[in-house]
C-alpha cells in the first residue's frame, strides 16, 4: 500500500471501480446501480485532476486518453493469430468429425467446446503483470495494427487483470457492436444525413480504424475473448516458487479449452455465456440448431458456430495445416445476404398516409426463407441506393425484420435499367402529397377520403390490441370496404347478418360468430379506444398514459398542447398530432357515433402515488414474451411503480422469464430470486386492475 493518503484514496477508488466493471461486464451481475459507478468515477476524475502526478496509464479515467493519432503503427503478434476453416452444412461437419476421430484414435465420442461465432473483428490484447500493454487487430495473422487507443475505450476490456493472472498474457477475442448500439448509431447517422453502416461488423471495424479514440468511445463496442495466444507464469520457475508472496498457488493453465475460458474469465476478461461443452458430433449439431433458433434474440450478431476440440493434448496432437488449426472448425449459418433482380416498385399507402416504396423481387432464398419483397423505406433511400428497375441488388434479411436492399451491383447494370420515379400524387386517391421539412416520408393528404388510408385505419381499429374483433381479418375488412358495406370504423357496429351473408364465402355460422365478436368488442377500455383511433404517434403505451393521466375521454379530446406535454412520454410533436386529431370535426363525429352504438369502458380511477403496489421493487424481463411486447410489459410495470432493469442482481425483486430465457434466468436461480412466467405476470397485472394493453 502507498503511504500518501491521497494515493491510498485513489487506489481504493480505482479498485472499487474495477470491481463494479467486473461485476457488470464479466459476471453480468451488478450489485449497485449505474449511478454509484458514475459517482465513483466522477470522484476519481476530480481527485486525479488535483493530483495529476498519481495518474497512471491503467487508471479507469484513462480510457479515452490523449490526442488523435496520425497513423497506426504495426505490432508483430507474439504467436501468429490463426484463421478458421469453414463448413456450410451438417454433412461437411460430420466429415470433419470423422477425420479428427480417426486421428485421435479414441473409443469415446470427442468432446467439443461449442461457441457462437461472433460477427466482429479479431483482436489480440497483451497484458504484462496484469496491465494492458497493447491491443492489435489480426492483420495478416503475423502483423496487425496497434489499436490500443480505441480498445481502451471499450468498457468491458479490463485495463488491469484480477485473480491469479499470468505474468505475460496474450489473449484473443472478438470485438463487436451489439445490435442495439448499431441500430442507435445508424438511426443517428440517418438523422444527420451521414452514411449508414451496412451491418454491425462494418460498424465495429470502422470504429476500431478511427485515429481519434473519442469516436470509438461513442460507438459502444463490446468484446468476448475466446482463446489464449500466450500465457507465462514466470514466477513459478521452480517448485519452491509455485506459491506467490501471499501464499496462493500460482496457477497453471488448464488442460481443457473450456476450463481455460473459465480461467480467462477469472482474470476479469469477459467470455460469451452461450459457450457449452458437447460430447460427440450429433450433440454439436444440436447446439448449432439451438443457437440458430435463438440467433435473432441474441443481443449481438453471429454468423455461425465454432467447434473446438476441448482437450488441449488432442489439440497439440492434431496441430495445424497452413494457417488454421486442425482441431477447430467454423460451421456457418446460411447466408443472410443474396443477390437477386428488382422487377418493379409498388407504392403502398399506409394508415397515416405514408407512402412506402416496396421492391418486388425475383424470388430468392435468403437465410432459409423465400423473399420476394423488400422495403425501400422512402424517396431518399431510393436516391441513396440509386437503384433502378432491372438492377441486380443485394438483399439482406436479419431476424424478423422486413428484408432490405443493401446495395446495387453496378457491374451487372444493363443499359435499359429504368430509374424509379416517385409518384407526384397519391397512387390510390390522387390527392396531393406532403412532406415535413425535416422528415423523409411523403404522405397522402387525402385523409379518410383516401380509400387506402380508410381501409388501413379500419384494419388497425379491429386489430387484437385495439378493439380486438375476432374473425375480422385484413382481407375481410378490404372486402367490406370494397363492397361499400363499411365506410368508417363506426359502420362496423351497423353491419347486419344479411350484409355479411351477401359476401362470397361467408356462411351463416361465420356471420353469427363475427356479429358476436363485434358485440363483445363494445366492452373495452379507454386506453384501447384511444389506441384504436389510430392517432399518429399514439401507440399502446402513449394511449395508456393518456387514459391513466386524463382519466376521461372528454378530458383527452379537450386537452391543450400544454396539458398533454405534462404527461410522461408525450412531447410537442405527439401533442400536436393529438390536438389536430380531435380538432377534426369528422373524427369527433366518428367518436360520437361509436359511443351511440354502445361502445363503453369502465371509469378510470386516479392513481394514488402512495398506493403504487410495486413501488421500490426492481423487475427484470428476460427471454421472449409471447403475449405482451417487452416495451409494453415494461410500461405496465412502471405504471405500477416498479423499476425495470436490464440485469439481474441481488437487488432484483422478480424476474419474468419468457421463452428461451438464458443467462439472466440462470443468475436469478443462483441468487434465489423469484422467477415468474409471462402467464403469471399477466395475472399480477390483472390483479391490480389497471388498464391492460
Ligand atoms: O467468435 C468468433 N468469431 C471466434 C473466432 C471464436 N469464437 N473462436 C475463434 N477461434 C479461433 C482459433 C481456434 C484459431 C483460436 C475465432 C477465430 N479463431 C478467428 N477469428 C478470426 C480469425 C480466426
Amino acid at each position: 500500500m502507498p503511504s500518501d493518503p491521497i494515493e491510498i484514496q485513489i487506489k481504493i477508488l480505482r479498485q472499487e471501480i474495477e470491481e463494479l466493471n467486473y461485476q457488470y461486464y464479466v459476471l453480468d451481475n451488478p450489485s449497485y446501480p449505474d449511478s454509484h459507478y458514475d459517482k465513483l468515477l466522477h470522484d476519481l476524475i476530480s481527485i486525479e485532476k488535483q493530483h495529476p502526478k498519481f495518474i497512471t496509464e491503467t487508471s479507469p479515467t484513462q480510457r479515452v486518453g490523449g490526442q488523435a493519432l496520425n497513423g497506426f503503427s504495426q505490432i508483430t503478434h507474439l504467436t501468429p493469430m490463426l484463421s478458421l476453416d469453414n463448413v456450410f452444412d451438417a454433412d461437411s461437419f460430420s466429415k470433419f468429425y470423422e477425420r479428427v476421430f480417426q486421428k485421435i484414435a479414441s473409443d469415446q465420442p470427442i468432446t467439443f467446446t461449442c461457441e457462437p461465432k461472433l460477427d466482429g473483428l479479431a483482436i489480440s490484447c497483451v497484458y504484462e503483470n496484469g496491465n494492458l500493454i497493447h491491443a492489435a487487430t489480426r492483420g495478416d495473422g503475423k502483423i496487425g495494427e496497434d489499436v490500443t487507443h480505441n480498445i481502451k475505450t471499450i468498457q468491458s476490456i479490463p485495463l488491469k487483470l484480477r485473480g491469479n493472472f499470468p505474468d505475460l498474457l496474450d489473449v484473443r477475442g472478438e470485438v463487436f457492436m451489439p445490435k442495439d448500439s448499431f441500430d442507435k448509431l445508424n438511426k443517428k447517422a440517418i438523422e444527420n444525413g451521414d452514411k449508414t453502416f451496412a451491418n454491425p461488423r462494418n460498424a465495429a471495424a470502422g470504429s476500431l480504424r478511427q485515429l481519434d479514440p473519442k469516436i470509438a468511445a461513442n460507438r459502444k463496442l463490446a468484446v468476448y475473448f475466446y482463446a489464449l495466444g500466450n500465457a507465462e507464469f514466470n514466477s513459478a520457475k521452480n517448485d519452491a516458487e509455485k506459491y506467490s508472496d501471499y501464499g496462493q498457488l500460482v496457477e497453471k493453465l488448464e488442460d481443457s479449452h473450456f476450463k481455460r475460458l473459465k480461467q480467462i474469465q477469472s482474470w476479469g476478461l469477459p467470455i460469451c455465456d452461450e459457450i457449452e461443452l458437447r460430447h460427440g458430433g450429433k450433440a454439436c449439431l444440436e447446439y448449432f440448431k439451438e443457437i440458430g433458433a435463438k440467433r435473432d434474440r441474441l443481443p449481438y450478431e453471429i454468423d455461425g458456430i465454432v467447434y473446438k476440440i476441448d482437450s488441449i493434448l488432442d489439440q497439440e496432437e492434431l496441430g495445424f495445416v497452413a494457417k488454421a488449426p486442425r482441431w477447430a472448425i467454423a460451421h456457418k449459418f446460411p447466408a443472410q445476404e443474396e443477390m437477386t433482380q428488382l422487377k418493379y416498385v409498388d407504392f403502398q399507402v399506409g394508415r397515416t398516409g405514408a407512402i412506402t416504396p416496396v421492391a418486388r423481387l425475383e424470388p430468392v432464398f435468403v437465410g432459409g426463407v423465400m423473399v420476394s419483397n423488400a422495403t425501400l423505406h422512402n424517396k431518399d433511400e431510393i436516391e441513396r441506393l440509386d437503384v433502378r428497375v432491372g438492377d441486380h441488388v443485394i438483399i439482406r434479411r436479419a431476424g424478423d425484420v422486413i428484408p432490405q436492399i443493401v446495395s446495387v451491383v453496378l457491374d451487372k447494370r444493363e443499359s435499359n435499367a429504368l430509374p424509379i420515379t416517385f409518384p407526384k400524387s397519391c397512387p390510390i386517391c390522387q390527392s396531393a402529397l406532403e412532406k415535413e421539412t425535416d422528415q423523409a416520408i411523403y404522405r397522402c393528404t387525402g385523409g379518410l377520403i383516401c380509400s387506402a388510408q380508410k381501409t388501413q385505419s379500419i384494419i388497425h381499429f379491429v386489430s387484437r390490441k385495439a378493439m380486438n374483433i375476432d374473425g375480422l381479418g385484413d382481407k375481410l375488412v378490404e372486402v367490406l370496404c370494397d363492397n361499400k358495406l363499411i365506410n368508417s370504423v363506426a359502420d362496423i357496429y351497423q353491419l347486419s347478418k344479411d350484409d355479411l351473408i351477401s359476401l362470397e364465402r361467408m356462411a351463416e355460422k361465420s356471420a353469427n360468430n363475427l356479429l358476436q365478436a363485434i358485440e363483445k368488442s363494445k366492452q373495452t377500455s379507454l386506453a384501447k379506444v384511444i389506441y384504436a383511433l389510430g392517432i399518429r404517434e399514439v401507440g399502446e403505451v402513449t394511449a395508456m398514459n393518456l387514459a391513466n393521466n386524463l382519466l376521461d375521454f372528454k378530458n383527452i379530446t379537450d386537452a391543450s398542447l400544454e396539458d398533454l406535454e405534462k404527461i410522461e412520454d408525450i412531447g410537442p410533436i405527439v401533442a400536436k398530432h393529438i390536438v389536430a386529431f380531435f380538432g377534426n370535426e369528422n373524427n369527433r363525429q366518428v367518436i360520437d357515433s361509436l359511443v351511440s352504438h354502445g361502445v363503453t369502458w369502465p371509469e378510470v380511477k386516479p392513481k394514488d402515488e402512495s398506493e403504487l403496489p410495486l413501488l421500490n421493487q426492481t423487475w427484470v424481463l428476460t427471454g421472449t414474451l409471447s403475449q405482451l411486447k417487452r416495451n409494453d410489459a415494461k410500461a405496465i410495470l412502471q405504471t405500477l411503480g416498479a423499476k425495470v432493469s436490464g440485469s439481474v442482481s441481488k437487488n432484483t425483486t422478480c424476474v419474468v422469464a419468457g421463452e428461451s430465457a438464458g443467462s439472466k434466468l440462470k443468475k436469478a436461480i443462483e441468487l434465489d430470486i423469484e422467477v415468474i412466467s409471462e402467464e403469471e405476470l399477466l395475472k399480477v397485472i390483472s390483479s391490480f386492475q389497471i388498464v391492460k394493453i
